[in-house]
């Protein structure tokens, strides 16, 4: 496949001349075809299935935290599209061609994939490390892959989407990114000299002339600016939507798809023409599609896809991608879930800032369960989030450690529970109308409670995983509330109207523990386990349909009642000491600190 033909560049923006192919216009929207009695027919029979990706990220230096928050944020969705019954598949992995990865494996003196499969080996001890609960983990340098790209590309050469031309403008290595020159700006390099940068990014760029493949991008405008409009729930959170719509109303140049085989040697060659090699963005994206099992047997997964990205990627997501896809004729992803950056001492996290924080060496000081807490509470998808090690502290010893903790060993400690058991609930003492001895704040308490999986379940939907932590926080310290305002320790267990009061209330907090407990199992899999296995709830009881809070409330059995609990394993998480958080590990502490 040679092309003879013409082209010319003027400044950095190419000037095209087409060749060979006719050009066909873009394939209808297929957006649309979701409507269609067809598609909704394919919807309904495999509307239990589910795919979330992370972005597969780059080997050419160690993951760090943000790399992390990407992964338990998609790790969070899938464990909870799993409670829910759903078939889910969740694909994380590394991207590992391109000039930035050539680059690094030269300074390491090493070949290509030798360095490659080193740091990819890096990035899944860290994601197994921190139960990260991936189904597919993807390479780029699997041969799985590169058929998949190789088909890709063909389809859109033969739709005419793909033609020869010329590309001469600033590309960023770093970025693996073209710019456009209003996206550049002057800044001096660390020895002073005065060097052109991305506006965006701040890594350095450089003017580029080459004769390479192009994509046709500029003829999908229209409708990737109707597949957003039609969609306003496309590209979340809205302000990222926004973003999107602001780009695409400027002018959207055609792609460079390919770099010259003679500086990029380190990626998969043009089919066709080995003189080029498929530019990196486009052979990293198709990865989606490969784990969904691209070229034949994608359908059932293909439509359910939603990729979470760090807001550095969303051009390269929510417009080369959706291009690509109508491109190839493919569906376009479902959602693309944004989330913003971890700083570091309000700075972005760099090497030569010296300021990048190991997430592996976090999640061994603080626990795994301990990382994954911290960054979903703290982390907001709108706006950047400051790391310190204090911060992570304070937050687990207080949510954790004192109030989750604090209430399952008051409520299983043998003082309170001599039998250890799940006791239980005595209408006359908690009846539906008031006038046992409940009070009002008690018939609030369990109003929240009632409610909390459906307002989790809100805003596990909508990605607002913080505000899920904040309601479930919130509920736990009303249940504090209700064991501390009703002092169970001093009532006389002689008296069976007391004893039956101390049933009901440590049987209604072990109730809302299991509800805690159970819609944690998505954020802290490890601590959510150990808080069930203490209350006796077992795996299979354990789903979204068995959150069925306080039935004897409700004038129904309870399946727990009476049941033994399980055996202690100890702490539900242990304290940290803030100020020395960065210098030592959990510490034990004494499992009745909460216990009167
Ligand atoms: O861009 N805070 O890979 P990458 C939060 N290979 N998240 C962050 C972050 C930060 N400070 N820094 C990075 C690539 N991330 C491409 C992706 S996908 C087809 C190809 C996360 O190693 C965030 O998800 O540079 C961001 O989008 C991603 O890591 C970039 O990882």
């Amino acid at each position: 496949m040679r092309f003879p033909f013409l082209f010319a560049t003027r400044g950095c923006r190419a000037v095209y001349r087409l060749h060979q192919k006719p050009f066909l216009s873009p394939v209808p929207p297929l957006w649309e075809h979701r409507s269609s009695a067809a598609l909704s027919t394919q919807l309904c029979k495999d509307d239990r299935s589910y795919y979330i990706t992370t972005p597969i990220f780059y080997v050419n230096a160690s993951p760090h935290l943000g790399h992390l928050y990407s992964a338990v944020l998609a790790d969070c969705f899938h464990r909870y599209k799993l409670l829910q019954g759903f078939n889910s598949k969740f694909a994380t992995g590394t991207d590992e061609h391109g000039l930035k990865i050539q680059q690094a494996a030269e300074a390491a003196g090493k070949d290509p994939l030798t360095f490659c499969t080193g740091v990819s080996k890096q990035f899944r001890h860290l994601f197994s490390s921190c139960n990260i609960s991936y189904t597919d983990y993807i390479r780029t340098t699997e041969q799985r892959h590169r058929e998949a790209v190789e088909h890709f590309w063909s389809v859109l050469w033969n739709k005419g989407l793909i033609y020869k031309g010329s590309y001469e403008g600033w590309y960023s290595t770093q970025d693996e990114s073209f710019l456009m020159p209003s996206q550049v700006g002057d800044a001096l390099d660390s020895l002073g000299k005065e060097i052109k940068v991305s506006l965006e990014s701040g890594h350095k760029v450089e003017w580029m002339k080459e004769e390479n493949y192009m994509f046709r991008l500029s003829a999908f405008q229209s409708q990737l600016l109707d597949w957003l409009r039609g969609n306003p729930q496309a590209v979340q959170p809205e302000r990222f939507h926004q973003a999107v719509l602001k780009w695409l109303q400027e002018d959207l140049p055609d792609l460079s798809v390919s770099r010259q085989r003679s500086r990029l040697q380190w990626g998969i060659p043009v089919p066709g023409d080995d003189e080029q090699t498929i530019y990196v963005w486009l052979d990293a994206l198709v990865n989606y599609l490969t784990v969904a099992g691209y070229p034949d047997k994608h359908n059932q997964w293909w439509h359910v896809a939603r990729h979470v990205i760090g807001k550095d990627i969303l051009k390269f997501h929510a417009i080369y991608w959706p291009a690509f896809l109508l491109g190839a004729g493919l569906p376009l992803p479902q959602v693309i879930h944004v989330h913003s950056h971890w700083t570091v001492g309000g700075k972005k996290m760099s090497k030569s800032l010296g300021n990048v924080v190991d997430p592996l060496e976090r999640s061994q000081m603080f626990t795994a369960d301990g990382m994954r807490y911290f960054l979903l509470r703290q982390g907001v998808p709108d706006s950047d989030c400051d790391y310190t090690d204090d911060k992570v502290a304070k937050l687990l010893n207080a949510e954790l450690a004192d109030s989750l903790g604090g209430l399952l060993n008051r409520c299983t400690a043998p003082a309170l529970n001599p039998a250890q058991v799940y006791p239980s609930f005595c209408p006359q003492s908690f009846p539906r109308a008031h006038g046992g001895r409940a009070v009002h704040e008690d018939y609030h308490m369990l109003d929240a409670i009632q409610k909390l999986p459906a307002v989790v379940e809100k805003h596990y939907e909508a990605m607002h995983i913080y505000k899920a932590l904040e309601a479930i926080s919130a509920c736990v310290r009303l249940t504090n509330g209700f064991v501390q305002r009703h002092t169970p320790w001093k009532l006389d267990r002689k008296n069976n109207e007391d004893q039956r009061w101390v049933d009901t209330i440590i049987h209604i907090s072990l109730e809302c523990l299991r509800i805690y407990g159970t819609l944690l199992q998505p954020i802290v899999p490890e601590a959510s386990n150990k808080l069930l296995s203490r209350l006796g709830v077992q795996p299979h009881e354990r789903s979204w349909a068995g959150l069925n809070f306080l039935a004897r409330y409700q004038g129904m059995d309870c399946p727990f009642e009476g049941r033994a609990l399980g055996s202690d394993s100890g702490v539900l998480f242990s304290r940290l000491e803030p100020h020395n958080a960065d210098k030592q590990k959990p510490k034990k502490t004494k499992k009745s600190a909460n216990l009167k």
